[in-house]
């Protein structure tokens, strides 16, 4: 039986996360075995020499599941038909470059490729955005993309909520596999919130297997941090593991969340936990047939509720921040 091959934009194709997603999507790692893919990899112009000695790779992988690889510098071009994209590409913080210039030089790459991905992408397309700050990055192309839901724009903090689990099970002796039910909240920033309150490991509530200390003062920042560490060490930032978490988040969302678990996925608020319309709030999703669902009759703590909170101010004023780029 033939199948349509499935085509899947990636920018910031040249860089270092995509560099290790590439491959493991090729390999059918994002669509399982039997789903034949295109690639369109798009960068900026200058890119260009060093994504060609990508598709050099490609080609000597000799993957089965690989039927075409498009590279290109044209936004109309790059997002054509793409049934999903990754949204890898952004510029990196520059000396002395504050929060706020950091998202005024993103808002400009992100509307257009809004506007692009409203113009020539798949009407059913699933977007995720990588590239920091994600979050409001994600909002300011949904808002250019107005014949798109916004639904299908999302952001990623599926790393944060992966090294939460990876933590949890090792302080607590336990295999990864054990640790379901883990939220991540709020903004993909320091001030994001990672909660162990309906965490299950091994089948035991996660508040009884360590001490609440622990969790507030060591786990918590650890969490929040963990991006900061890792560049510390390494002398760059999360590049395999973001690209693994992308992966993931591009799974769970096509193929399905696991029976009896949920993921963090950050994705447009429809008001649910009175956080405000109009972000990209991270939230506990459900999906199934690339549709999420927010996981939204979760009793929250005082904790928790003043957590939420000042992740919605931070998001409110990133939006404000942006405003003027917002159609
Ligand atoms: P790199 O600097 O290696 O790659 C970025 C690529 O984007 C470059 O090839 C650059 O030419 C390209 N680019 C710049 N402007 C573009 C445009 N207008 N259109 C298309 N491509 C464009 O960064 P990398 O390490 O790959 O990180 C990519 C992004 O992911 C960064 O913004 C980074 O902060 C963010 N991250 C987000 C994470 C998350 O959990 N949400 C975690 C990892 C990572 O920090």
């Amino acid at each position: 039986m033939h199948v349509q091959s499935k085509r899947i934009a990636i920018t910031g194709a040249a860089g270092n996360i995509a560099y290790q997603a590439i491959f493991r999507i090729a390999a059918g790692e994002f669509l399982g075995s039997q789903q034949p893919v295109a690639l369109n990899l798009i960068d900026i112009h200058p890119a260009m020499p060093s994504l060609g000695g990508t598709a050099m790779e490609l080609e000597d992988c000799a993957f089965p599941l690989l039927r075409d690889v498009v590279l290109s510098d044209d936004l109309e071009v790059g997002f054509a038909e793409v049934d999903y994209v990754f949204m890898f590409g952004a510029r990196p913080r520059g000396k002395g470059m504050e929060r706020s210039d950091l998202l005024q030089e993103n808002g400009k790459i992100f509307g257009p490729q809004g506007q692009a991905i409203n113009q020539v992408a798949s009407r059913d397309v699933r977007v995720l955005v990588i590239g920091n700050p994600a979050n409001t990055n994600a909002l300011i192309a949904a808002h250019h993309a107005p014949d798109l839901e916004p639904s299908q724009f999302s952001a990623m903090t599926r790393l944060d909520h992966e090294r939460a689990r990876s933590q949890l099970a090792m302080q607590t002796g336990n295999p990864v596999a054990e640790v379901t039910r883990m939220i991540l909240w709020g903004n993909h920033s320091p001030q994001m919130h990672p909660d162990i309150s309906y965490c299950s490991v091994a089948g035991t509530p996660a508040r009884e297997l360590v001490e609440a200390d622990w969790y507030r003062d060591t786990f918590i920042p650890m969490i929040q941090q963990r991006g900061a560490r890792v560049i510390e060490a390494r002398g760059a930032s999360s590049a395999a593991s973001a690209a693994n978490a992308a992966i993931l988040h591009m799974r769970d969302w096509v193929l399905g969340t696991p029976a009896n678990d949920w993921t963090s996925m950050s994705v447009w608020s429809d008001g649910t936990y009175g956080v405000a319309e109009d972000l990209i709030f991270s939230f506990p999703c459900r999906c199934e047939n690339s549709a999420h669902q927010i996981v939204g009759d979760l009793e929250l703590d005082d904790f928790g509720r003043e957590r939420l909170k000042e992740n919605e101010a931070e998001l409110l004023a990133e939006r404000d921040a942006v405003r003027e780029l917002l159609s």
